[in-house]
Protein backbone atom coordinates (compact mmCIF):
# COMPACT_ATOMS: atom_id res chain seq x y z
CA UNK A 1 0.00 0.00 0.00
CA UNK A 2 3.14 2.38 -0.34
CA UNK A 3 3.87 4.86 -3.21
CA UNK A 4 2.50 6.53 -5.92
CA UNK A 5 -1.28 6.66 -6.12
CA UNK A 6 -3.31 8.80 -8.81
CA UNK A 7 -6.67 10.07 -7.27
CA UNK A 8 -8.41 8.86 -10.26
CA UNK A 9 -10.32 11.37 -12.61
CA UNK A 10 -13.70 10.22 -13.97
CA UNK A 11 -14.55 11.39 -17.67
CA UNK A 12 -17.93 12.88 -18.41
CA UNK A 13 -19.88 13.39 -21.19
CA UNK A 14 -22.10 16.56 -21.22
CA UNK A 15 -25.09 15.07 -19.89
CA UNK A 16 -23.01 14.46 -16.95
CA UNK A 17 -22.81 10.92 -17.83
CA UNK A 18 -19.66 8.79 -17.29
CA UNK A 19 -17.53 7.49 -20.26
CA UNK A 20 -16.88 4.34 -19.36
CA UNK A 21 -14.19 4.04 -22.10
CA UNK A 22 -12.52 6.94 -20.94
CA UNK A 23 -12.44 6.08 -18.01
CA UNK A 24 -10.88 3.05 -18.93
CA UNK A 25 -8.44 5.09 -20.82
CA UNK A 26 -7.69 7.02 -17.78
CA UNK A 27 -6.89 4.16 -16.08
CA UNK A 28 -4.66 2.69 -18.43
CA UNK A 29 -2.38 5.41 -18.71
CA UNK A 30 -1.91 5.75 -15.19
CA UNK A 31 -0.91 1.90 -15.40
CA UNK A 32 1.17 1.61 -18.58
CA UNK A 33 2.33 5.20 -18.50
CA UNK A 34 2.49 6.88 -15.32
CA UNK A 35 3.24 3.38 -13.37
CA UNK A 36 1.49 4.32 -10.68
CA UNK A 37 1.69 1.96 -7.70
CA UNK A 38 -2.33 2.58 -7.08
CA UNK A 39 -5.22 4.62 -7.56
CA UNK A 40 -7.61 6.67 -4.98
CA UNK A 41 -11.15 6.02 -6.38
CA UNK A 42 -13.93 8.32 -6.06
CA UNK A 43 -12.36 11.35 -4.06
CA UNK A 44 -12.62 15.04 -4.90
CA UNK A 45 -10.43 14.63 -8.02
CA UNK A 46 -13.05 12.19 -9.05
CA UNK A 47 -15.74 14.83 -8.20
CA UNK A 48 -17.53 12.48 -6.03
CA UNK A 49 -19.25 14.06 -4.10
CA UNK A 50 -21.40 15.27 -7.13
CA UNK A 51 -22.35 11.92 -8.18
CA UNK A 52 -25.83 9.43 -7.71
CA UNK A 53 -24.66 6.34 -5.56
CA UNK A 54 -25.11 4.10 -9.00
CA UNK A 55 -22.39 6.11 -10.56
CA UNK A 56 -20.00 5.62 -7.61
CA UNK A 57 -20.71 2.24 -8.09
CA UNK A 58 -19.97 2.02 -11.82
CA UNK A 59 -16.64 4.17 -11.23
CA UNK A 60 -16.19 1.00 -8.14
CA UNK A 61 -16.37 -1.62 -10.73
CA UNK A 62 -15.06 -0.20 -13.87
CA UNK A 63 -11.78 0.33 -12.04
CA UNK A 64 -11.69 -2.75 -10.32
CA UNK A 65 -12.22 -4.69 -13.59
CA UNK A 66 -9.96 -2.70 -15.55
CA UNK A 67 -6.88 -3.05 -12.91
CA UNK A 68 -7.19 -6.69 -12.99
CA UNK A 69 -5.13 -6.72 -9.83
CA UNK A 70 -2.59 -5.00 -11.59
CA UNK A 71 -2.34 -2.16 -9.13
CA UNK A 72 -3.36 -1.49 -5.41
CA UNK A 73 -7.13 0.40 -4.45
CA UNK A 74 -8.49 2.59 -2.04
CA UNK A 75 -12.12 3.13 -2.27
CA UNK A 76 -12.99 6.46 -1.03
CA UNK A 77 -16.81 5.93 0.61
CA UNK A 78 -17.35 8.81 2.74
CA UNK A 79 -20.29 10.51 2.74
CA UNK A 80 -22.69 12.72 5.20
CA UNK A 81 -25.46 10.72 4.29
CA UNK A 82 -23.54 7.60 6.82
CA UNK A 83 -25.94 4.57 5.25
CA UNK A 84 -24.48 5.73 1.60
CA UNK A 85 -21.28 5.41 3.01
CA UNK A 86 -22.01 2.26 4.26
CA UNK A 87 -23.30 0.28 1.51
CA UNK A 88 -20.44 2.08 -0.69
CA UNK A 89 -17.78 0.63 1.05
CA UNK A 90 -19.92 -3.09 1.44
CA UNK A 91 -19.72 -2.87 -2.16
CA UNK A 92 -16.16 -1.89 -2.77
CA UNK A 93 -15.22 -4.40 -0.39
CA UNK A 94 -17.11 -7.12 -2.44
CA UNK A 95 -15.37 -6.33 -5.21
CA UNK A 96 -11.79 -6.79 -3.97
CA UNK A 97 -10.45 -3.24 -2.80
CA UNK A 98 -7.37 -3.23 -0.50
CA UNK A 99 -9.26 -0.26 1.70
CA UNK A 100 -11.88 1.97 2.05
CA UNK A 101 -10.99 5.88 2.91
CA UNK A 102 -13.44 8.19 4.10
CA UNK A 103 -13.66 11.97 4.24
CA UNK A 104 -14.45 13.22 7.26
CA UNK A 105 -17.89 14.12 7.42
CA UNK A 106 -18.40 18.03 6.71
CA UNK A 107 -21.03 20.26 6.44
CA UNK A 108 -22.59 20.16 9.47
CA UNK A 109 -20.44 20.47 12.54
CA UNK A 110 -20.17 17.58 14.09
CA UNK A 111 -18.51 16.57 16.99
CA UNK A 112 -15.61 14.10 17.05
CA UNK A 113 -17.65 11.60 18.92
CA UNK A 114 -19.92 11.73 15.67
CA UNK A 115 -17.05 11.64 13.46
CA UNK A 116 -15.20 9.00 15.66
CA UNK A 117 -19.09 6.93 15.41
CA UNK A 118 -18.67 7.70 11.00
CA UNK A 119 -15.38 5.83 10.93
CA UNK A 120 -16.77 2.91 13.30
CA UNK A 121 -19.64 2.33 11.84
CA UNK A 122 -18.19 2.12 8.31
CA UNK A 123 -15.84 -0.33 9.75
CA UNK A 124 -17.73 -2.66 11.42
CA UNK A 125 -20.10 -3.26 8.90
CA UNK A 126 -17.63 -3.66 6.01
CA UNK A 127 -14.42 -5.46 7.90
CA UNK A 128 -12.28 -3.31 5.96
CA UNK A 129 -9.73 -1.32 6.62
CA UNK A 130 -9.60 2.43 6.29
CA UNK A 131 -7.79 5.33 5.74
CA UNK A 132 -8.84 8.81 7.16
CA UNK A 133 -9.33 11.31 4.12
CA UNK A 134 -8.41 14.75 6.18
CA UNK A 135 -8.72 18.04 3.83
CA UNK A 136 -9.88 20.95 6.31
CA UNK A 137 -9.00 23.26 3.66
CA UNK A 138 -12.42 22.15 1.71
CA UNK A 139 -14.32 20.19 4.68
CA UNK A 140 -13.21 22.93 7.81
CA UNK A 141 -12.41 20.04 10.02
CA UNK A 142 -8.96 20.19 11.37
CA UNK A 143 -8.62 17.41 13.56
CA UNK A 144 -6.34 17.74 16.61
CA UNK A 145 -2.92 15.19 17.65
CA UNK A 146 -5.06 13.99 20.25
CA UNK A 147 -8.21 13.30 18.14
CA UNK A 148 -6.02 11.39 15.37
CA UNK A 149 -4.55 9.52 18.65
CA UNK A 150 -8.24 8.45 19.60
CA UNK A 151 -9.40 6.91 16.19
CA UNK A 152 -5.77 5.51 15.48
CA UNK A 153 -6.42 3.14 18.86
CA UNK A 154 -8.15 1.06 16.42
CA UNK A 155 -6.25 -1.30 14.66
CA UNK A 156 -8.53 -1.04 11.28
CA UNK A 157 -7.53 2.78 11.07
CA UNK A 158 -4.32 1.96 8.76
CA UNK A 159 -3.88 5.25 7.96
CA UNK A 160 -4.55 8.84 6.98
CA UNK A 161 -4.71 10.76 3.60
CA UNK A 162 -3.26 13.95 4.65
CA UNK A 163 -4.19 16.98 2.45
CA UNK A 164 -2.59 19.70 5.19
CA UNK A 165 -0.11 21.98 5.22
CA UNK A 166 0.61 21.51 8.71
CA UNK A 167 3.81 20.02 8.97
CA UNK A 168 4.07 20.11 12.26
CA UNK A 169 1.19 17.89 12.84
CA UNK A 170 3.03 15.37 9.94
CA UNK A 171 6.07 15.26 11.91
CA UNK A 172 4.53 14.72 15.32
CA UNK A 173 1.89 12.04 13.37
CA UNK A 174 4.67 10.61 11.49
CA UNK A 175 6.77 10.05 15.01
CA UNK A 176 4.45 8.76 16.72
CA UNK A 177 3.04 6.43 14.15
CA UNK A 178 5.48 4.75 12.36
CA UNK A 179 3.25 1.79 11.26
CA UNK A 180 0.36 3.76 10.23
CA UNK A 181 0.39 4.76 6.99
CA UNK A 182 0.55 8.49 6.22
CA UNK A 183 -0.21 9.68 2.29
CA UNK A 184 0.33 13.03 1.23
CA UNK A 185 -2.39 14.83 -0.33
CA UNK A 186 -0.94 18.18 -2.15
CA UNK A 187 0.94 17.62 -4.83
CA UNK A 188 2.58 21.02 -4.78
CA UNK A 189 4.18 19.52 -1.62
CA UNK A 190 4.86 16.48 -2.51
CA UNK A 191 8.93 16.64 -1.39
CA UNK A 192 8.31 18.14 2.15
CA UNK A 193 5.66 14.96 2.62
CA UNK A 194 8.42 12.79 1.38
CA UNK A 195 11.43 13.89 3.91
CA UNK A 196 9.16 13.91 6.44
CA UNK A 197 8.84 9.91 5.84
CA UNK A 198 5.34 9.34 4.60
CA UNK A 199 4.52 6.35 2.87
CA UNK A 200 3.19 6.95 -0.31
CA UNK A 201 1.39 10.08 -1.96
CA UNK A 202 -2.56 10.69 -3.31
CA UNK A 203 -3.23 13.29 -5.93
CA UNK A 204 -4.76 14.47 -9.04
CA UNK A 205 -2.00 15.46 -10.79
CA UNK A 206 -0.31 12.09 -10.73
CA UNK A 207 -2.71 11.44 -13.51
CA UNK A 208 -0.46 13.40 -15.86
CA UNK A 209 2.87 13.39 -14.52
CA UNK A 210 2.54 9.95 -11.77
CA UNK A 211 6.23 9.57 -13.03
CA UNK A 212 8.08 12.55 -11.64
CA UNK A 213 6.02 12.44 -8.51
CA UNK A 214 7.69 8.51 -8.14
CA UNK A 215 11.07 10.39 -9.57
CA UNK A 216 10.91 12.84 -6.24
CA UNK A 217 9.56 9.97 -3.88
CA UNK A 218 12.64 7.55 -5.14
CA UNK A 219 15.38 10.21 -4.70
CA UNK A 220 13.95 11.44 -1.25
CA UNK A 221 14.26 7.73 -0.29
CA UNK A 222 17.77 7.43 -1.65
CA UNK A 223 18.84 10.69 0.31
CA UNK A 224 18.64 12.81 -3.27
CA UNK A 225 17.09 15.77 -1.51
CA UNK A 226 18.55 18.36 -3.75
CA UNK A 227 17.75 15.97 -7.18
CA UNK A 228 14.02 15.42 -5.90
CA UNK A 229 13.88 19.19 -5.30
CA UNK A 230 14.48 20.08 -8.93
CA UNK A 231 12.13 17.50 -10.04
CA UNK A 232 9.19 19.26 -7.77
CA UNK A 233 10.53 22.15 -9.39
CA UNK A 234 9.70 20.92 -12.80
CA UNK A 235 6.44 19.57 -11.54
CA UNK A 236 5.37 22.61 -9.16
CA UNK A 237 5.79 24.53 -13.02
CA UNK A 238 2.93 22.40 -14.26
CA UNK A 239 0.72 22.59 -11.03
CA UNK A 240 0.86 26.12 -11.61
CA UNK A 241 -0.45 26.51 -14.84
CA UNK A 242 -2.86 23.95 -14.45
CA UNK A 243 -4.10 25.54 -11.35
CA UNK A 244 -4.00 28.78 -13.13
CA UNK A 245 -6.26 27.13 -16.29
CA UNK A 246 -8.52 25.14 -13.88
CA UNK A 247 -7.19 22.13 -11.74
CA UNK A 248 -9.83 18.89 -13.08
CA UNK A 249 -10.88 20.52 -16.37
CA UNK A 250 -7.29 20.86 -17.52
CA UNK A 251 -5.75 17.88 -16.16
CA UNK A 252 -8.60 16.45 -18.58
CA UNK A 253 -7.73 18.60 -21.15
CA UNK A 254 -4.23 17.47 -20.77
CA UNK A 255 -5.44 13.71 -21.50
CA UNK A 256 -7.45 14.64 -24.21
CA UNK A 257 -4.43 16.60 -26.35
CA UNK A 258 -2.59 13.39 -25.52
CA UNK A 259 -5.58 11.13 -27.03
CA UNK A 260 -6.80 9.83 -24.04
CA UNK A 261 -10.69 10.33 -23.97
CA UNK A 262 -10.60 12.51 -20.36
CA UNK A 263 -14.01 14.13 -21.54
CA UNK A 264 -15.36 16.98 -19.69
CA UNK A 265 -16.11 17.76 -15.68
CA UNK A 266 -19.62 17.69 -14.24
CA UNK A 267 -21.77 20.24 -13.64
CA UNK A 268 -22.04 22.88 -11.75
CA UNK A 269 -18.45 22.79 -12.75
CA UNK A 270 -17.41 24.74 -15.58
CA UNK A 271 -16.49 22.67 -18.82
CA UNK A 272 -13.00 23.65 -20.45
CA UNK A 273 -12.90 26.95 -22.27
CA UNK A 274 -11.90 25.78 -25.38
CA UNK A 275 -10.01 29.40 -25.62
CA UNK A 276 -6.72 27.98 -23.76
CA UNK A 277 -6.59 25.01 -25.72
CA UNK A 278 -3.73 26.66 -26.79
CA UNK A 279 -1.83 26.95 -23.84
CA UNK A 280 -2.82 23.39 -22.72
CA UNK A 281 -1.18 22.27 -26.27
CA UNK A 282 1.96 24.20 -25.02
CA UNK A 283 2.27 22.75 -22.04
CA UNK A 284 1.83 18.91 -23.54
CA UNK A 285 4.69 19.99 -25.57
CA UNK A 286 7.05 22.14 -23.47
CA UNK A 287 7.03 19.43 -20.22
CA UNK A 288 6.38 16.64 -23.08
CA UNK A 289 3.29 15.41 -21.03
O1 LIG B 1 -9.28 12.80 -5.15
C1 LIG B 1 -8.83 13.35 -4.13
O2 LIG B 1 -9.39 13.22 -3.05
C2 LIG B 1 -7.65 14.18 -4.29
O3 LIG B 1 -7.11 14.27 -5.36
C3 LIG B 1 -7.12 14.94 -3.15
C4 LIG B 1 -5.79 15.58 -3.42
O4 LIG B 1 -5.27 15.99 -2.19
C5 LIG B 1 -5.94 16.76 -4.36
N1 LIG B 1 -6.81 17.73 -3.76
C6 LIG B 1 -7.85 18.23 -4.40
C7 LIG B 1 -8.79 19.08 -3.63
O5 LIG B 1 -8.06 18.03 -5.57
C8 LIG B 1 -4.58 17.29 -4.74
O6 LIG B 1 -3.98 16.31 -5.53
C9 LIG B 1 -4.67 18.60 -5.52
O7 LIG B 1 -5.55 18.48 -6.62
C10 LIG B 1 -3.31 19.03 -6.04
O8 LIG B 1 -2.40 19.07 -4.99
C11 LIG B 1 -3.40 20.41 -6.73
O9 LIG B 1 -3.63 21.42 -5.79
Amino acid sequence: MKGIFSALLVPFDDQGRIKEQGLREVIRNNIDVQQVDGLYVNGSSGENFMLTTDQKKQIFKITHEETNGAIKLIAQVGSINLDEAVELGKYATELGYDSLSAVTPFYYKFTFDEIKNYYETIIEATGNNMIIYAIPALTGVSMSLEQFDVLFQNEKVIGVKYTDGNFFMLERLRKKYPNKLIYSGFDEMLIYGAVSGVDGAIGSTYNIHGNLAKQIFEMVEQGEVARAYEVQHIMNDIIEKVLELGLYQTLKEILNVKGIDAGTVKQPMSPFDSGKREAVEKLVKDFNL
